[in-house]
């Protein structure tokens, strides 16, 4: 059964692959799975047709006959746990993989999702530029620590996985800011994953929404 999923109609970053819509597009498509997209506007996401698949509103959804799922993560794990190739067999290393995953989305996504607001929410605060301060020095510190674990390794246990598709894109939402280019090994550890057929793939696709060209 073909899934569908659900992606901004209009997205603030105009396709750059931001919205989390782009990481379940790249994990279907590292397993080969074809999907279906709705795309629905910020007014369709507060109506109640579409809180039924999604309590707060917001996309992404997944629906795949009588399932619907919300929570990137959660959707990223079904679709890895239904198909070969985002997680691996041993249990061990399955049970890492998954360790990864909850890594970025609770320990990496949190302070980077900060900085990201923080311009937005409390510019206009006398006590902004002390705040922004903070919350970089607390994306350094992930940062530098995630780093120190990569080492020169091109995943993050061994064989690609989940959790490195979910490290990548949190990483990914740090394009601009200029501080993950201070670990030369993180940002080659994103260029990777967005060297992979399948990112590329899954990245023309959302592209291509706000572009009209495929
Ligand atoms: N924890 C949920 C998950 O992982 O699925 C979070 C879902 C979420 O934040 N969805 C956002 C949304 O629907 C889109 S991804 N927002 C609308 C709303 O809340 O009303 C966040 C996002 C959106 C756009 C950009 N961008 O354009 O740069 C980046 C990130």
């Amino acid at each position: 059964m073909t899934p569908t999923i659900t992606a901004f109609a209009q997205s603030p970053d105009r396709g750059q692959g931001l919205a989390r819509d782009m990481r379940v597009r790249w994990a279907l498509e590292e397993v080969g799975q074809p999907y279906d997209v709705r795309l629905v506007s910020f007014t369709e996401m507060k109506e109640p047709a579409h809180r039924a698949l999604h309590p707060f509103g917001q996309i992404p959804t997944y629906e795949e006959g009588d399932l619907a799922l919300f929570e990137s993560g959660a959707i990223i794990f079904h679709i890895a746990q239904n198909h070969v190739g985002l997680l691996p067999d041993d249990a061990n290393a399955r049970a890492r993989a998954l360790t990864w995953m909850f890594a970025a989305l609770n320990s990496v996504e949190p302070p980077i999702v900060e900085l990201e607001q923080a311009p937005y929410a409390e510019r206009d605060k006398s006590w902004y530029e002390e705040h922004l301060a903070m919350i970089e020095e607390r994306v350094r510190v992930r940062l530098g620590d995630l780093s120190s674990r990569l080492g020169d390794a091109d995943w993050l246990d061994d064989a690609f996985s989940a959790g490195d598709l979910l490290m990548v894109m949190v990483l990914r939402r740090l394009d601009g800011s200029g501080i993950r280019e201070e670990y030369p090994n993180l940002s080659a550890y994103v260029a990777r994953g967005e060297a992979r057929p399948a990112y590329k793939r899954a990245f023309a696709d959302q592209l291509a929404v706000f572009t009209g060209k495929r």
